[in-house]
């Protein structure tokens, strides 16, 4: 009992703290809410490595904090359950996801566990279960009977839309929306048919479908995002990715662009980050010009954001998919722009291929003949698809004019326009204002903003995700299912290979149909469940909706932690699912999370040896520079700094049993270590498990926090924790005498060392904590507990504080050692020790003095002392000194806080 043996009481507290409902948020509280949030895991079948904690431990110990400092905390954990890898694995072996996606998140679950995480597991979510995804579902409903008034910038019910039409048409709805269909009155529209007017409301819907051309990887039969692809092969798996044309769900995000750029300025987010989104978010102010086109009774509008350069303009370009070629006759110029579409949309292809038209646009001021010529270096969908080309200013349009011999206008000289009458001499910054102002008066264009935010792919075509609760009518057009009829249960399947005509898994069950109607077949995206899950675990009861009474209670996420590469994806898309919530009034926020801390990634030290060519034999690797080798990874489970630990490695694998290993001269086998991303497959990760088996899930939290900085990339090395380790040792025996008893703990008031170590300790914790810079943290709990043993410390009100600080960096340890300090309740319904300044301010200086500048003596003087007193200290004091009564010294000079010089 008198020894650190954690394997004692580790297991222990985590039980009870579940029994007790510790770390449960507690219902109707008048105490002020934090809410923290861990990004939720995919439960991926490979359980976690000692790279993923981090994050939940840096929350957890805020959690805890926040208790301590009387909040009403909710730290909930859930799992981001639907997603490909379970689906690829159920194609691999036949084994449902559902079966093998329970097994995983039962081992991430005793995982998270044994580490002393403090979650509330009553409000635990799984997107895959069918009482959520019915909630994913019904938010779909609402997106799909939603529009958004621009005017109000606010989504609004369906109807709201249908009832303007019905009433005025849709002239004054078009003046602020980019909406394609014709102008028609209330008459007309009271007249369309109802396909037509579903055609029509569909282009408002903010959940709709439309023809997109996407990624489609054939080997994972799916629509991949642009970021799971690099270079044109799946990240996952590495197959190879084409471009196709394909009807999708779509979530019209992108309306949401300036509310989600703007919402940006209140949120406590890392300047890096927000950056990130600002270019994702891409918002450029310029003009849209009108050009007429010679001939023909048809205009092009450019985008630009340069238009003081329009008298450097020599030709037009516009995409491949421009609208304007459908009035293209010469099949030979079209099925050349056809080859380039095609090449085009190659991704990896360089793009800098033209094609002319034949057509030629006026210069709007000029009245100069402009070519018009298709190019692959504009996109389809930004701005308008067509610039106006300046290669003069241009770097893109520079080298097109170059290759296709265009000619170049120079326009700027020393940052002044010249060659045109108009503008010369005036700044470009001046002039474009100019120009704007001329080109509105005139006609001819206006300003205009655009984005290149896109609205974002809502379908895939896989199994392993939420049902789209839409049945198709005869005549094609989409119709929601009622709310009675939800949730839309995946149904069971036996093989998950999509279905050859590369639609989803779904398509090939022939009664997949509800009221002789056909359903969807296509699933939703892995960001349907994880844009919401933070407000479903506000809900008391789990199988309710987001509640009023929960939501309005903890209103948004005050502490997210969670990894950089959610920077756009899901960080965009729950922004923009919060704020549609809350245009539709089921939140009363409009921002997901206030905070965002984004933790590094922690990296392995994997190992290799060296095995010498065409042998089957290996080298030290100190000692391979005089042969011709190839590195081989090891498992660093055999390694120890370089040391190779061969006769456990011949076990690892067959090829290893009859190798020869040659060591170097010194008896040893080293291997090379290099730090790289920690992963299964470079068998260069360690298991928090077998951390805490060996030491103890306090070292764990402890140690991972202690590697540096959160949001630092570091290497995790093992050789550190056993400092870590003995520091815990070292605090247990603070609590303990020579005879290994339990101290007998003075009650008397503390001694003034005693409370300048504590409150020292408590306002770096207290502080390091507040700024997230935990790392900080663990190196003063050292120092206090080193200061502490030096004294002999028995204190109990020093000791009882110094146990709560540490509570929730080390929580197993402090609350065993609480307990046995005969404390009834858990030491996490104690207050956490705030300092005394006035303890920690300096009662005393010590001055050097010195006669005739040589140093005699040192006098401690108490700061309340003013001049005179100091004098007639420094003279009492040297005349004892002396052992002269008669001292008398011309002069004694304080220089304050600094030296006292006598001169004599
Ligand atoms: C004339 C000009 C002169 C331009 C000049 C630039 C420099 P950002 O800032 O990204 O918004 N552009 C417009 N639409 C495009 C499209 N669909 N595909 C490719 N390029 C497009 O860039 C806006 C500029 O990019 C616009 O201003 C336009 O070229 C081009 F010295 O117009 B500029």
């Amino acid at each position: 009992m008198s020894s650190y043996n954690p394997g004692l009481f580790e297991k222990k507290w985590q039980d009870l703290w579940q029994d007790r409902k510790t770390f449960a948020a507690e219902k109707k509280s008048s105490k002020k809410k934090f809410y923290v949030l861990d990004m939720f895991p995919y439960p991926s079948g490979e359980g976690l490595h000692v790279g993923h904690p981090l994050g939940y431990i840096a929350s957890d110990v805020l959690s805890k904090y926040k208790k301590m400092t009387g909040h009403n905390v909710l730290h909930p954990m859930g799992f981001d359950a639907f997603g490909l890898p379970a689906e690829q694995y159920a194609i691999q072996t036949g084994q449902h996801p559902e079966k093998t996606t329970q097994q995983n998140i039962f081992r991430y679950k005793d995982q998270l566990k044994k580490i002393g995480l403090g979650y509330d597991w009553s409000r635990e979510v799984c997107t895959s279960n069918p009482e959520y995804y019915k909630w994913t579902q019904y938010i779909f409903s609402l997106l799909f009977n939603s529009w958004y008034d621009k005017n109000e910038e606010c989504a609004k019910p369906i109807e709201d839309l249908e009832k303007i039409f019905q009433k005025e048409g849709n002239l004054k709805i078009k003046k602020t929306q980019k909406s394609l269909e014709e102008v028609f009155t209330s008459e007309e529209w009271k007249n369309f048919s109802f396909k037509r007017k579903e055609e029509i409301l569909e282009k408002y819907r903010l959940a709709y479908r439309a023809e997109t051309t996407v990624n489609w990887c054939e080997a994972l039969g799916t629509v991949l995002s642009n970021d799971e692809v690099k270079d044109g092969f799946s990240e996952r798996g590495g197959f190879p990715v084409e471009q196709k044309e394909m009807m999708q769900w779509m979530l019209r995000t992108s309306i949401y662009a300036e509310r989600l750029l703007q919402g940006l300025d209140n949120l406590d987010w890392s300047k890096s980050i927000k950056e990130t989104q600002k270019n994702w978010i891409g918002k450029s102010q310029g003009a849209e010009i009108t050009f007429k086109i010679k001939n023909i009774s048809k205009e092009i509008r450019i985008f630009t954001t340069r238009a003081e350069t329009i008298f450097g303009v020599t030709y037009i370009a516009i995409s491949p998919n421009h609208e304007l070629l459908n009035i293209l006759k010469d099949e030979n110029i079209l099925s050349k722009i056809k080859i380039l579409k095609n090449e085009s949309q190659k991704k990896e292809t360089e793009k800098l291929k033209g094609i002319f038209t034949g057509l030629f646009a006026e210069h709007p001021i000029s009245g100069e003949l402009l070519p018009i010529w298709v190019a692959d270096y504009v996109l389809e969908d930004y701005g308008t698809g067509a610039v106006m080309a300046v290669p003069s200013d241009d770097e893109r349009d520079k080298c097109f004019a170059g290759k296709y011999n265009l000619p170049v206008k120079k326009i700027i000289e020393d940052e002044v326009l010249i060659n045109s009458e108009f503008l010369n001499g005036e700044t470009t910054s001046f002039a474009r204002e100019k120009i704007l102002d001329y080109l509105e008066e005139k006609n001819i264009g206006e300003r205009k903003t655009s984005y290149k935010i896109r609205d974002a792919i809502f379908g895939r075509q896989r199994y392993w995700g939420e049902p789209i609760p839409v049945s198709f009518s005869d005549e094609g057009f989409p119709k929601l299912l009622s709310k009675e009829n939800l949730p839309l249960l995946l149904p069971d399947l036996k093989s998950f290979e999509p279905s050859p005509d590369g639609r989803s898994p779904l398509a090939k069950i022939k009664n997949w149909k509800i009221q002789e109607e056909k359903l969807e077949t296509d699933t939703m995206p892995g960001w349907a469940a994880s844009s919401w899950y933070f407000f479903k675990y506000m809900n008391e009861n789990k199988n309710d909706f987001i509640k009023k009474e929960d939501q309005g209670f903890w209103k948004n996420v005050d502490l997210y932690i969670g990894g950089a590469e959610h920077a756009t994806g899901h960080l965009i898309y729950s922004r923009f699912l919060t704020k549609f919530l809350f245009d539709r009034k089921i939140v009363s926020v409009d921002e997901p999370f206030m905070k965002l801390v984004n933790q590094g990634m922690i990296l392995g030290k994997s190992a290799w040896i060296f095995r010498i060519n065409n042998t089957n034999k290996f080298i030290s690797a100190d000692q391979k520079n005089n042969y011709e080798t190839i590195p081989v990874r090891i498992s660093i489970e055999f390694v120890e700094d370089s040391f190779v630990f061969v006769e456990k490695l011949k076990n690892w694998r067959k090829d290893f049993e009859s190798a020869e290993f040659i060591k170097n001269n010194s008896n040893e086998f080293l291997s090379t270590r290099e730090v790289e991303k920690m992963s299964k497959s470079k068998f260069n990760t360690l298991t928090p498990d077998a951390i805490i088996e060996k030491y103890s899930a306090d070292t764990l939290r402890l140690y991972t926090l202690f590697l540096g900085p959160l949001e630092d990339t570091k290497p995790w090395d093992t050789n550190g924790i056993t400092g870590v380790y003995k520091f815990l040792h070292k605090f247990w025996s603070l609590f303990f005498d020579e005879n290994n008893e339990m101290k007998i703990f003075s009650k008397e008031k503390p001694s003034k060392s005693e409370e300048i170590i504590v409150h020292t300790t408590i306002k770096k914790v207290t502080l390091a904590i507040e700024s997230m810079g935990l790392n900080t943290a663990v190196s003063a709990f050292m120092i206090c507990n080193n200061d502490l043993l030096k004294i002999k410390c028995n204190n109990h009100k020093i000791l009882s504080d110094f146990l709560k600080l540490l509570s929730p960096f080390a929580p197993h340890v402090c609350e065993e050692l609480w307990s046995l300090m005969k404390n009834k309740n858990s030491i996490f319904e104690e207050d956490f020790p705030k300092w005394n300044e006035k303890i920690l301010e300096k009662k005393e200086i010590e001055y050097p003095v010195s006669i005739n500048g040589k140093k005699k003596i040192s006098i401690t003087v108490d700061v309340s002392l003013d001049k005179k007193n100091i004098e007639e200290l420094v003279m009492k004091t040297l005349k004892e000194k002396l052992q002269n009564k008669n001292f008398e010294p011309k002069k004694i000079i304080i220089v304050p806080n600094r030296i006292i010089n006598v001169v004599v």
